[in-house]
């Protein structure tokens, strides 16, 4: 089965990444969701990726704050995409985690996005595109979804909205 999978380096990462999984659910798009660090369980994360791997995680999407490897570490492992999701904390507040998750030398991407619950709303998004590619009923939904974001403005306008 095609699924997305899903690695946070710590239990504290969860409750930005929840909303990741919220939207993945949404779409009725499978996922596999694990706790595992790439510098405290780094054997682990490994043996993980390899797994998901062969059972068919199509796109790997990793969460991780501080000097976050975490994703750098999925991409040396896999040459499916990852996406990474700097998160905030620490004494930096995510800028560590941004500098280290978009930071990747050539050769070896991962697709970095916004910190936090705007990022991982998008890793969810943005993984969606990637299995749409292959899959006409996802790629449509996606559209619908376009079409609803693009009425929301209207409606939210039109309630507050004045022309001269
Ligand atoms: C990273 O260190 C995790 O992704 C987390 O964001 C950060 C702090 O982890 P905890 O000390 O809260 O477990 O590996």
């Amino acid at each position: 089965m095609k699924f997305v999978s899903i690695v946070m380096g710590s239990k504290s990462d969860y409750d930005v990444m929840q909303e990741c999984i919220k939207i993945l659910d949404k779409f009725y798009v499978p996922y596999e969701i694990i706790i595992s660090s790439a510098h405290r369980s780094p054997k682990r994360t490994h043996d993980y990726i390899k797994n998901a791997e062969k059972k068919g995680a199509k796109v790997f999407i990793a969460g991780a704050g501080m000097a976050a490897h975490l994703a750098g570490a999925i991409a040396a492992i896999t040459t499916k995409p990852v996406i990474g999701v700097p998160l905030k904390g620490g004494a930096l507040d995510g800028l560590d985690a941004l500098l280290s998750t978009v930071q990747m030398p050539a050769g070896m991407p991962v697709a970095t996005l916004a910190m936090g619950k705007a990022g991982a709303i998008n890793a969810a998004y943005l993984s969606m595109q990637i299995l749409a590619l292959e899959d006409e009923d996802l790629r449509a939904k996606l559209e619908e979804d376009r079409v609803l974001k693009a009425k929301k403005v209207e409606i939210d306008s039109s309630e507050i909205e004045q022309f001269l």
